[in-house]
């Protein structure tokens, strides 16, 4: 049996990083969550309205992650992630016309219809990847072609569910990373389940990022992934160690999972009590709160940023109606052999 071990945050300044953002960068913030946020609850909808074939599995609840990582350390590096990937294809520049066309697989989609809501890209988006674990050795090899092409102020960013620590991949990956000095971010999403199971069933340690960052011999950072701050905090400080020592860090964020596994999960797994209590750590309205507490924002300009974001969504499931299918004829384009 595992010791149930409890996390420790990195630590940080909350009011240095206020001080440092400012206003604009930290209303940008809270826009591009409820952005996220906005998008993820109309792709929902348009999945349970049977619209979106496949599977679709929403990033609500997780937004402070992603959105940190970018606030701290911008989007010129390479960043590979899971089918949970809505949120970083929209932060690297996909827009929500073409994420939501690719949700209804429409010819005008992020990947011309062909991969779904599990397979989006952008410039610096290595994809939108399936296969649990499958994506982190495709990352090492982006930190690899850093290293080999003397570039030095570039990381790899590998976002992961917990489930991927259990998988062969992962540690091979690891091992070769820590091996060969290559700058790469592995981040742990920790909602603490992998579809029906819970992470303490599935995986040996915790926390996952402390203990297994001590087998490669490398730095681990665990923060809150429900907290804007705490995210910034934690990827500000782990890029920079990466950068300038070329050494691989492992980070976990501890976060929630707002909805089922995909949506088509009932998710019976979690009480109705349960769920409640993950609800109330929004990270939007964690941050929310904090900007109005600052007198950053009043709850006027929040409505309004909620509606602008909300239009945005509703558009692009009006764009992705009108689309035209993809021809069959194109079927055999763009494929491999
Ligand atoms: C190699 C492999 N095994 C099984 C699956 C089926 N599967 C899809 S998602 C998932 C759970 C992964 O959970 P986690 O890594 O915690 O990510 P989360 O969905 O919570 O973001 C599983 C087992 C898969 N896609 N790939």
């Amino acid at each position: 049996m595992k010791k149930d071990t409890p996390y420790h945050f990195f630590s940080y300044n909350q009011e240095n990083i206020i001080q440092r953002l400012g206003k604009e960068k930290l209303l940008h913030a809270l826009k591009e969550m409820l952005a996220i946020r906005n998008l993820e609850i109309r792709g929902e909808s348009a999945y349970q309205h049977g619209k979106v074939g496949g599977f679709y599995h929403s990033y609500s609840g997780q937004e402070a992650i992603q959105v940190g990582c970018i606030a701290a350390c911008g989007a010129n590096h390479w960043f590979t992630t899971t089918y949970r990937c809505h949120a970083l294809a929209y932060l690297l520049g996909a827009t929500p016309n073409e994420i939501m066309a690719e949700f209804y697989g429409k010819t005008t989609g992020n990947a011309m219809g062909r991969g779904g809501s599990m397979h989006l890209y952008a410039d610096r988006l290595l994809g939108g990847l399936a296969i649990v674990g499958g994506h982190v050795p495709i990352a090492t090899g982006a930190a690899f072609t850093l290293k080999y092409q003397d570039i030095k102020d570039q990381a790899s960013f590998c976002f992961m569910g917990d489930g991927s620590t259990v998988q062969g991949a992962f540690h091979e990956s690891l091992n070769l990373a820590a091996l060969w000095d290559l700058p790469c971010l592995y981040v742990i999403e920790n909602n603490h389940w992998g579809m029906g199971t819970a992470v303490n069933r599935a995986v040996c340690v915790k926390p996952i990022a402390e203990y297994f960052a001590k087998a490669y011999d490398i730095s681990s950072y665990t923060f809150d992934g429900s907290d804007f701050f705490s995210s910034f905090a934690a990827f500000e400080a782990a890029s920079k160690e990466v950068i300038q020592t070329s050494r691989p860090v492992l980070m976990e964020a501890i976060t929630e999972r707002f909805r089922g596994h995909s949506i088509s999960d009932p998710g019976l797994y979690r009480s109705k009590e349960e769920l409640q209590n993950v609800l109330k750590k929004d990270p939007i309205t964690h941050l929310k709160e904090t900007l109005i507490e600052k007198k950053f924002l009043t709850e006027e300009i929040f409505k309004e940023m909620d509606k602008e974001t909300r239009d945005i969504a509703i558009n692009a499931m009006e764009f992705a109606e009108a689309s035209p299918w993809p021809d069959p004829i194109v079927l055999e384009e763009g494929v491999f052999s």
